[in-house]
């Protein structure tokens, strides 16, 4: 059943972003322009996604990306749509995308572009030849007022605390949008026949506990002690009968999270001693929202919400999830 307002009309997230920010009176209004962006840009990454076999822009276009990974077709065209459906909108100042190597000036600070925008626009690259759910993830930070209009990167490199806003697309069975201002979680689902993303969950509260665990264990002898410990124990029936799921996009898995409860790590490896994820593309948003939502997200140290940001395109590890199920794993690593 769709949820409807007290006047029986259904939420669309256009709809839902405005009476949101009617409940803070110095609202400007600019900040539901920034999202409509976002929504507009996401429903045309979904139609390509959609028909991707029929257009012949599966597969990769031979170039490799900043993170030295190769770019998948659909990447790129993620990518150029959110920076064209972005760039043009008068308060938005800066984007920084997952995919390119320097952050994209879109405009001289002035008090109309105080909007950043950071993204990961097609997550879960591997999976999109074989249809498996992918999603585009974004975070919104706003310029600092204390520092100059030039340095732009202090502007960009602001801890996860810092967000105004966070959210993700998945692309699966239904494509979902999943956002907040820090006032909850609210989940919309594309109805296909309006073309318009609908309040299908209001208010996401993630469980406490969930007998999920979500990790590559192939690597688990590259994972720290602590980690490998965690796991052995969740094998056991002390544990009460864990049971693992892993998508290996992290939109997906975290999705499931999010709903079922449970915990997803992506732990330092061998390979990637300081973890794979992105800090500002995913984890960061991520955290935001888990936070939300009553979980939690740490790198193993500290709460990833507060880690000083030193580079664009820096790594974390991340464990991610319910809350008791991420002082658990945290109760083992930090032994
Ligand atoms: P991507 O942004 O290039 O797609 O990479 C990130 C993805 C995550 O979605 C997922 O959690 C992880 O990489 C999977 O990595 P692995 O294949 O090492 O398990
Ligand atoms: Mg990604």
């Amino acid at each position: 059943m769709i949820n409807t307002a007290g006047d029986g009309g259904i939420i669309t997230l256009q709809r839902h972003i405005i009476e949101e920010q009617r409940k803070y009176p110095t609202a400007t209004g600019e900040f539901s322009w920034v999202l409509s962006g976002i929504t507009l840009a996401t429903k045309i990454i979904e139609s390509q996604v959609r028909c991707a076999g029929l257009l012949g822009i599966l597969g990769t276009t031979g170039t490799v990306n900043v993170q030295g990974e190769k770019v998948q077709k659909l990447d790129q065209i993620a990518n150029e749509t959110i920076l064209q459906c972005l760039g043009y909108r008068r308060n938005i100042g800066i984007m920084v995308s997952e995919e390119d190597d320097e952050p994209h000036i879109i405009k001289e600070p002035d008090e109309l572009a105080n909007y950043i925008v950071l993204f990961d626009p097609l997550d879960g690259s591997s999976n999109i030849d074989v249809n498996v759910s992918i999603g585009t993830i974004f975070s919104i930070l706003q310029r600092r007022e204390d520092v100059a209009a030039k340095d732009v990167m202090s502007h960009i490199l602001q801890p996860g605390v810092k967000q105004v806003a966070a959210g993700y697309v998945v692309y699966g069975s239904s494509t979902v949008m999943a956002y907040t201002t820090g006032h909850g979680v609210h989940m919309f689902t594309l109805d296909p026949t309006i073309g318009a993303f609908v309040l299908s969950r209001p208010d996401i509260k993630m469980p406490e506990k969930g007998q999920t665990y979500s990790v590559n264990e192939a690597y688990k002898a590259q994972f720290p002690k602590g980690v490998q410990d965690y796991l052995r124990w969740a094998h056991t029936e002390e544990a009460g009968g864990y049971t693992l799921r892993y998508i290996g996009s992290l939109v997906a898995d975290f999705h499931r999270t999010l709903l079922r409860g449970g915990v997803f790590l992506y732990p330092p490896t061998r390979k990637a001693p300081g973890g794979k994820l992105r800090l500002l593309y995913e984890a960061n948003p991520m955290a935001f929202l888990a936070e939300q939502a009553g979980g939690a997200a740490s790198d193993g140290k500290q709460r990833i919400l507060e880690k000083e940001p030193k580079a664009l395109h820096e790594r974390t590890p991340l464990i991610i999830g319910s809350k008791a199920e991420v002082d658990k794993v945290l109760s083992f690593w930090t032994k």
